[in-house]
């Protein structure tokens, strides 16, 4: 019989002593490498509480199964404390990413038809791919410039903007015009108040949300003044598609975006679309622009694998006769090269559930209700689940034994990314087209670390070379 949920492994009966030697150790950016070493002292399974907060961390691939398979038809995951009182204290609805229960799942229904759903493919593919193209034109413009045949520098921002740009034409089916030189300031104060987001969240992480309104530190004040600026400025750009839509000015054959798909269907109650839409338009900016980065920095580190992947992309683009859509199932090796950029820089370091009924993990019982995380950055890294963790090798993922609930970069089940199609169109796309046009390359030995902002991030600025074919 299993052992009890009290005989669990871990530091957890001093909640605030752990906060303390957390924050002592750097913890607020450190939580991934802390996790790799609490897994290292106390094995695959272990019990923690920083401040109020409870939880149990897993690493094993099969414990992940056991928790998803037991998740039922309202997961719930860790509600990120600091966006909700944002929107407590201003008054603003939760979208899909803070809902629960059947507010949730009602919610999540509609919206996974018009973001996730495969039949939608054919409608983003042009919109993605038509940003890429831009994209492409931009660094070529850029390698003019420099005289040299290259462009070297430190992509972040461009990036960011790329991806804005993405989620954008794909939310409102309409161009911001951000791969210009001169780009609108309020999208580009836009950006920067997603990646303020991000960084204030983490250091009020374990802080509960009716303590985070009353005190009233630099970092809230922070905190809540980048969602200020991320509302309003998403609200006008939704004001713009409502205001278009009612004068009747778009045809109504074209595809013309997310949004004006809900607004049509008339299915959500528009201050729930408004809310979901944003949550989408901020949640595609960091993510798959540092997922892209560091995938550029592994291709550019291993140029054996961005030769083959180069070659793979030309032959899909022979064989589809340069029809997206059908290169787009011909690039098995490209779908792993963003699976192994993700094993080894997942945006998210764990994933988390609580549980619905009692389960057995690592033969212990955990009660329901209990905060469980799945440890995807510890998982990635381990020498138990991958061979030779520290390498990038795309190609393991087309010849593992079993990929068995080890690519969850994008979380699972019904709770899992809702943007997850537009992000791997959007990553896709972009690959098929700089490894079309460009050589990327980046200086030897210079290791780039990992640093937790909320999300995971590069440690310091990645510097690439992107030279003309
Ligand atoms: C949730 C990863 C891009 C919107 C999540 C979760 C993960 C994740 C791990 C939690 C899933 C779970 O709990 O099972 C990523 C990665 C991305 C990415 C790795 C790109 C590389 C995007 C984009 C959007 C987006 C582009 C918007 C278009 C969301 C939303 C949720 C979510 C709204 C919450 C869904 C819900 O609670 O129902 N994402 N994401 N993400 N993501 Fe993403
Ligand atoms: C952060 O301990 C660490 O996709 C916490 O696009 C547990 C946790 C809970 C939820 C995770 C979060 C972590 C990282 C960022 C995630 C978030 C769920 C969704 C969010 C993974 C792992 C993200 C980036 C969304 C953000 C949308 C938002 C900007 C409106």
């Amino acid at each position: 019989v299993a052992r009890s949920f009290s005989e669990l492994p871990g530091n957890w009966r001093t909640g605030w002593l752990n906060l303390f030697h957390f924050w002592q150790e750097g913890g607020f950016h450190n939580v991934h490498n802390i996790m790799i070493h609490k897994f290292q002292k106390f094995g695959p399974i272990y019990r923690e509480k920083l401040g109020l907060y409870q939880s149990v961390n897993i690493i094993n691939p099969e414990d992940a199964a056991t928790l998803f398979k037991s998740e039922g038809n309202y997961p719930e995951r860790f509600m990120v404390p600091p966006w909700m009182a944002y929107r407590d204290f201003r008054n603003k609805p939760y979208g899909v990413l803070l809902k629960k229960g059947e507010a949730w799942r009602s919610d999540r229904l509609i919206l996974n038809k018009e973001a996730l759903s495969l039949q939608m493919i054919d409608c983003f593919v042009p919109l993605l791919n038509e940003v890429s193209e831009d994209f492409v034109k931009r660094v070529q413009v850029q390698i003019g410039k420099s005289g040299r045949g290259r462009w070297t520098g430190d992509l972040t921002n461009e990036l960011f903007r790329f991806a804005l740009e993405s989620v954008c034409n794909v939310l409102y089916g309409a161009r911001l015009g951000l791969l210009q030189d001169l780009i609108d300031p309020e999208a580009q104060n836009f950006i920067d108040a997603v990646t303020l987001m991000f960084h204030t969240t983490s250091p009020m992480l374990y802080i509960p949300p009716s303590v985070l309104c009353r005190i009233n530190s630099k970092t809230w004040r922070d905190h809540v003044q980048s969602w200020d600026v991320i509302f309003r400025h998403a609200d006008k750009c939704i004001q713009n598609i409502y205001r278009e839509l009612r004068l009747d000015r778009k045809s109504t054959k074209e595809y013309t975006g997310i949004l004006s798909s809900l607004l049509v269907q008339d299915k959500l109650p528009i201050d729930d679309i408004k809310a979901s839409v944003t949550e989408m338009m901020a949640g595609g900016v960091d993510t798959t622009s540092m997922t892209l980065q560091w995938a550029m920095f592994e291709l550019a580190r291993t140029p054996v694998v961005q030769e083959q992947l180069r070659a793979e992309i030309f032959a899909a683009r022979q064989a589809a006769q340069g029809n997206m859509l059908k290169m787009l199932k011909a690039i098995r090796l490209l779908k792993a090269v963003i699976k192994e950029t993700l094993r080894l820089h997942p945006v998210a370091v764990t994933l988390q559930r609580y549980t619905t009924q009692e389960i057995i993990l690592q033969d212990y019982f955990i009660p329901a209700k209990t905060l469980v995380q799945v440890g995807i950055y510890a998982m990635g890294r381990d020498p138990k689940f991958f061979t030779k963790p520290e390498l990038f090798d795309p190609a393991r993922w087309l010849k593992m034994d079993s990929t068995y609930f080890r690519g969850l970069g994008f979380g699972f089940g019904p709770r899992q990314c809702l943007g997850r199609r537009i992000a791997e169109l959007e990553m896709q796309i972009f690959l098929i087209h700089m490894l079309e046009n460009f050589k990327i390359e980046t200086k030897r030995g210079v290791d780039i670390g990992t640093k937790f902002d909320l999300i995971l991030i590069p440690d310091k600025p990645i510097c690439l070379t992107l030279r003309a074919l």
